[in-house]
């Protein structure tokens, strides 16, 4: 195999231009004399209509716009590269994953779901993680989320959810929330989302970065080897910096603060070096295993327990290089889980089905022809022929007079390829079967698995669960479809339900009485088929599910921000010391001083301000250091800075201060709060010392000082 990770290889084929040193010209390649001025009859008379160069830029201007993605319209993409580490080829043909060290060029999209394109990206909800594999053998998408499961077990419903969670038709509020009547009523009415709530509710939904997110393909795929046998797959990104969240307080601060928080990070990271990386891991499910777990493996509500299949990582993948322009690559990059290459194939998981049919119609609705491949983000490494022929905008110049198979004139050609020579065929699945409109009943039970991950939780994630649903269900205004949540809640685990019931001053439905078990509302009670079951799964929990005792994490700082907060007079060392520590460890020091320009320090040097206290904020850091040697009285007095330090405290980040500066915290609105054992408040009376420098970045690399939040909330 031919190694593609050269990315310049797959830009050849790529128009690329930046006009440097370069004549303006119109789009047909005439040079402009004056792009400042329109033609007009006279300097104070009409324009004239032949201005083609008013008429051309104007035209093109007024349709820059496209439609955006009528879900995960709001994203972010990289390119980088797919290097296997474990090749697999007793389980898959595909040449991209047959030999170590081979690497494939991809590019990814991360998003959210349910905001528009300008909405922020600290909204409560999915993350979407699709990836394009520019393999010989042709693309290859997986188009994922950071969450295992979906949820509805069927593609028809899907229309339904979307409508439900986006803004209400009459007035189009609320933006990029599922706090709202519609999401809740359908949610309410279809028990199968419960395990998919359960996630949602975590704090998986606002992760603290798109690197610290894993990844699924969430169905159950196939990988089909040469002698065409079959082996179940289920696909698992891990990020190499753990996966960690923000606070919903902080979410919705960062929100208003800087809403595309998300988006800088990815660049930033990608511009600091601080390239991205996850492991590319695959439960390995053999083809007689089909029936053996409690569960349907085609059942997107479900997951397979790594206590049951574990993950085998088989790759890797790096993310180091940001799109040169965001619209030609980003908005316009168009995934499809159809597109497969030899070697990978589908289950008939109803909702892949589905899908398999939304993407590419989305495409050309979305794109505007038939030709969206010919696009370069979208086109193919391997050579594409065939006798698909002209649309819209069309791209390939086809030359001869033959555009149809079987051909004599044109010699056969594009001729098809044996299975021998890479023709894909689909896996020789045996269907038989009537024709109905059914669920399985291997599909019913809808709450063992949401029962599984909620046992999963720390007391602190099952917390954040109980909080974010009562913020989500509080901000619903119908009562019924209140405490229908909180009788399927009561199905999932009773105390989550009444602890939800508590922060909205209601109570608990014995369930079992009311029509929300039945999946439909009352009204259409009819249309049930299979009464939804509520079992026990065979795993009662799984360290895998939770984030904070995640087995994938490991303490790291790498590429953490930590604001420095200066004014005139601070130690120049402790600041420096501090710096160039965090700089070891491939985390950043940045100053945030009362206004840009610089502080003088106390040996008469001056340091640079990277932020004022105006434009930062705590939650746009993941820690806070005051070093000593300031004027204390004037910061002690500054609300903006109390702010800072009491989010910080709020949001369980780490806190340092040393020598005077210690006496800061005395003076924070947390400080009646403060525990004096707080492992994330470091604070050193000896100013700069190396011990201190290193216990604050101990304490950092564990993410969060969870163990303090109690004192924090009721
Ligand atoms: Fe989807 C986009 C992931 C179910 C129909 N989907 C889209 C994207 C991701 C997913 C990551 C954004 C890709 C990008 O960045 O351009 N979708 C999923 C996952 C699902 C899922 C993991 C369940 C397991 N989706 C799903 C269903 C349907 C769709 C059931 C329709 C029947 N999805 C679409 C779409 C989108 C899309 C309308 C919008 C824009 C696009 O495709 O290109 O076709």
């Amino acid at each position: 195999m031919k190694n593609f990770q050269d990315e310049k290889q797959r830009d050849l084929s790529v128009n690329k231009s930046d006009g440097t040193n370069k004549f303006m010209t119109t789009d047909q390649g005439v040079r402009i004399n004056d792009d400042n001025n329109s033609l007009k009859s006279g300097d104070r008379g009409p324009s004239l209509l032949e201005d083609f160069i008013l008429r051309e830029k104007i035209t093109h201007f007024d349709h820059e716009r496209i439609p955006e993605r009528i879900v995960h319209a709001r994203g972010s993409g990289a390119h980088g590269f797919f290097e296997v580490t474990n090749p697999i080829p007793e389980l898959t043909k595909a040449g991209f994953l047959k030999e170590a060290g081979l690497k494939t060029p991809v590019f990814v999209r991360f998003s959210t779901v349910a905001g528009f394109r300008g909405s922020t990206d600290l909204a409560r909800d999915v993350r979407g993680f699709a990836v394009k594999f520019y393999t010989q053998e042709g693309i290859y998408d997986l188009v994922g989320n950071n969450i295992p499961v979906f949820f509805i077990q069927d593609a028809s419903k899907f229309p339904d959810l979307v409508h439900a969670v986006k803004p209400e038709p009459h007035n189009e509020i609320p933006q990029a929330a599922s706090a709202h009547d519609t999401f809740w009523d359908f949610i309410s009415l279809m028990p199968e989302s419960m395990h998919m709530i359960m996630w949602a509710m975590s704090d998986r939904a606002i992760p603290r970065s798109y690197r610290m997110m894993e990844g699924f393909g969430v169905h159950t795929f196939r990988l089909i080897n040469e002698a065409g046998e079959s082996t179940f797959v289920k696909f698992h990104w891990k990020p190499k910096l753990g996966t960690h969240a923000v606070v919903w307080d902080e979410a919705q601060k960062i929100s208003g603060k800087n809403p595309d928080f998300h988006r800088e990070d990815l660049w930033e990271a990608i511009e600091m070096g601080n390239f991205p990386e996850w492991e590319l891991g695959i439960q390995i499910i053999p083809e007689e295993d089909e029936h053996k777990y409690d569960f349907d493996l085609l059942d997107p509500t479900k997951i397979v327990p790594e206590e049951l299949v574990p993950v085998t990582i088989i790759g890797r993948m790096v993310l180091n290089r940001n799109p040169d322009n965001f619209f030609a690559e980003t908005e316009q990059i168009a995934f499809h889980p159809g597109h497969v290459v030899p070697g990978i194939d589908f289950t008939n998981d109803p909702l892949l089905q589905g899908r398999l049919f939304s993407y590419t119609d989305t495409q050309l609705s979305r794109l505007g022809s038939p030709n969206f491949h010919e696009i370069p983000i979208n086109r193919s490494v391997a050579p594409v022929h065939n006798n698909q022929r002209d649309g819209h905008m069309r791209q390939e110049i086809n030359k001869g007079r033959v555009s149809y198979h079987p051909n004599s004139l044109g010699g056969g050609c594009p001729f098809q390829a044996k299975i021998s020579e890479g023709g894909f065929s689909s896996f020789n699945e045996r269907v038989d079967a009537h024709k109905v409109r059914e669920r399985s009943t291997s599909f019913a039970d809808h709450f063992s698995q949401a029962r599984l991950f909620f046992n999963s939780q720390t007391s602190t994630e099952k917390s954040h669960i109980v909080r974010a649903l009562r913020f989500e269900l509080g901000k619903v205004e119908t009562t019924a479809i209140r405490v229908r949540m909180l009788g399927l809640l009561s199905q999932v685990d009773r105390q989550l339900a009444e602890q939800v019931a508590i922060g909205l001053g209601a109570s608990v439905p014995s369930t079992l009485e009311t029509p929300i078990n039945k999946g439909v509302s009352p009204e259409n009670e009819e249309t049930l088929k299979h009464e939804p079951t509520n079992a026990e799964s065979s795993v009662n929990a799984s360290d895998a599910l939770s984030m904070i005792i995640n087995p994938t994490n490991s303490p790291t700082i790498a590429s953490r921000k930590v604001a420095i907060i200066c004014t005139d007079g601070v130690s120049e060392a402790s600041v420096m010391n501090m710096k160039n520590a965090l700089t070891k460890e491939d985390a950043k020091g940045l100053v945030v001083a009362p206004h840009l320009g610089s502080v003088l320090t106390d040996s008469d040097g001056a340091i640079a301000a990277d932020f004022s206290l105006l434009t930062a904020s705590s939650v746009l850091f993941d820690a806070v250091y005051i070093p000593h040697g300031m004027s204390l009285n004037e910061l002690a007095e500054d609300d903006t800075v109390l702010e800072f330090l009491n989010d910080a405290y709020k949001h369980c980040k780490v806190i340092g201060a040393d020598g005077e500066a210690t006496s800061l915290l005395s003076a924070a609105p947390f400080a009646l709060k403060m525990s004096n054992d707080d492992p994330g408040i470091i604070l050193s009376s000896d100013s700069g010392s190396e011990t201190f420098v290193q216990d604050f970045i101990n304490a950092m690399a564990n993410h969060r000082v969870w163990e303090r939040e109690p004192n924090l909330y009721n």
